[in-house]
């Protein structure tokens, strides 16, 4: 809403009962409620979303990402409504949806593939006979799942037949669709993936590479770009591998074409996500263009306004996703009001969210609450940035993943850039949160603590025994540093 005003476009937002005082909803310069909160009676109907957009006469629709951001069918029926979906054509999202028909249309583009099956699997044998070619571990995947859902690792021969009729039961019951096929298990991989705007008229460039292997249970937790380990013959390589993707299936709007990096950097597609991601602001700041303003602009049936020539990269930017999660239980949901809701501010910081101060965090929709994203001359100085910016947020009320950030970006391997998509495993216990003290603090907590015993026992009470307190000797140790 903020590119579309920028660019003298008026908004409509569309909100649900559980977001009436949502910053995008004051924000818009009109706003319609769908319905109740349950997105199935709210963001989910399609059909009710276009009534209202007919309603209001606007002229085109931006779909966000979640919700009906990647369903074919919406966007059809919203080109068939006389209105504009800010996005690619169905076709486009149809074909990249199914995992294989994604792997037969690159299949005359020279894209790198992890070694593995291109069709369904129909026989057990002729399958185990190509699992036992390529070698175990092998990965069996849904046709029609992604962002991690329906896959199984086999380790051997043995598991295999087993395993195969589990992963075509669940990716039925899941997808309605049973379709499986199997790949290379690559181990330890990064997800390096890459930015792409096309126009209506054949032009197709990439904005570089965003690196987003720091996750947990396929949830994206820190993000950024460039990726510490890509040289400039891999990005080119990778954007070219990246284009033809999205050559092959007639690409426009702007799309992210996922790839896994094994330990020796060779790179394999994977997906391509038709819609504009939630850490593209990464790729903004890098690049300088506003993506946002980029799909308009191509909805509208413009020429994209420069060439992958004009495109650099200029600094380095990190994103850390802020989750309503609690990191020392288990990354539970955690709902609540927003007591306390300060952002931090200064050179090189943006905050994307979506709550004030004293608002509910509801329990229907994606924990998430914020994004906040430095930027920087140099990938250390963004890091220093961000834990200084993590510092400054203030929340209270809800537990949030920013401890949790603030511990991963410290982390020498994160620091040094040599870490993978099994970071959060290999490194992460709750017990890194609670960073237990040296005696020498101990005591002077303790003599603290006696001072206050002389003056105020309630003090002392609140010093000594309290879950506040704790974290506040921790945040004073981190500060002694
Ligand atoms: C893989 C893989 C290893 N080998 N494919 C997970 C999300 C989905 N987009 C594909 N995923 C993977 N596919 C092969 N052949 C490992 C993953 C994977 C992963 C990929 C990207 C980011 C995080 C991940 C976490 C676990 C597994």
């Amino acid at each position: 809403m903020r590119s579309a005003k920028e660019m003298g476009i008026k908004t409509v937002a569309i909100y649900s009962e559980a977001d009436r005082l949502s910053p995008h909803v004051l924000y818009a310069d009109q706003a319609v409620c769908l319905g109740p909160p349950p997105s199935s009676q709210s963001y989910l109907l399609a059909d009710k979303i276009i009534q209202v957009c007919l309603e209001m006469e606007v002229d085109a629709i931006h779909p966000g990402y979640g919700f009906l951001s990647e369903n074919a069918s919406f966007s059809k029926k919203v080109t068939e409504a006389g209105l504009i979906f800010i996005g690619p054509s169905p076709e486009s999202i149809e074909v990249m949806g199914s995992k294989l028909a994604a792997k037969q249309a690159v299949a005359q583009y020279d894209i790198p593939l992890v070694p593995g099956t291109e069709e369904a699997i129909s026989d057990i044998a002729a399958a185990k006979t190509k699992a036992a070619e390529i070698g175990y571990p092998i990965l069996i995947k849904a046709s029609a799942g992604g962002g991690g859902k329906g896959m199984r690792i086999v380790e051997q021969e043995g598991d295999f037949e087993e395993q195969m009729q589990r992963a075509v039961s669940e990716a039925q019951s899941a997808f309605g669709d049973g379709a499986v096929f199997i790949e290379k298990y690559i181990t330890s991989p990064r997800h390096i993936e890459i930015q792409i705007l096309g126009d209506q008229h054949g032009s197709i460039l990439h904005l570089f590479e965003r690196e987003c292997s720091i996750q947990r249970r396929h949830q994206k937790v820190i993000e950024e770009a460039p990726s510490a380990v890509v040289s400039p013959e891999m990005r080119k390589a990778m954007g070219e591998a990246a284009v033809g993707v999205a050559k092959a299936c007639d690409y426009y709007g702007a799309g992210t074409v996922e790839f896994i990096v094994d330990e020796k950097l060779n790179f394999y597609f994977l997906e391509m996500n038709t819609r504009l991601q939630v850490e593209h602001p990464v790729t903004e700041m890098i690049t300088g263009k506003d993506l946002v303003k980029e799909q308009i602009r191509i909805a509208q049936g413009e020429k994209l306004s420069f060439t992958q020539e004009d495109l650099q990269i200029q600094g380095h930017a990190i994103e850390v996703r802020v989750y309503a999660e609690d990191p020392k239980n288990n990354f539970l949901p955690d709902i609540g009001k927003l007591q306390t809701y300060r952002r931090p501010q200064g050179p090189g910081v943006r905050v994307d969210d979506g709550f004030e101060e004293g608002m509910d965090i509801p329990i229907y929709y994606d924990p998430m609450i914020a994004k906040l994203i430095t930027y920087a001359e140099s990938r250390q100085q963004a890091i220093d940035r961000m834990i200084r910016a993590i510092d400054e947020y203030q929340i209270t009320g809800i537990e949030t993943t920013l401890g949790f950030c603030r511990f991963a970006l410290q982390h020498e391997a994160f620091v040094s850039g040599n870490f993978d998509t099994k970071f959060v495993d290999n490194y992460f216990s709750p017990a890194v949160l609670s960073p237990t003290l040296t005696d020498e603090e101990e005591e002077l907590l303790a003599a603290l603590a006696v001072e206050f015993f002389d003056k105020n026992k309630k003090a002392t009470h609140s010093l000594a025994s309290t879950a506040a307190s704790k974290n506040q000797a921790g945040n004073w140790k981190n500060r002694l540093r």
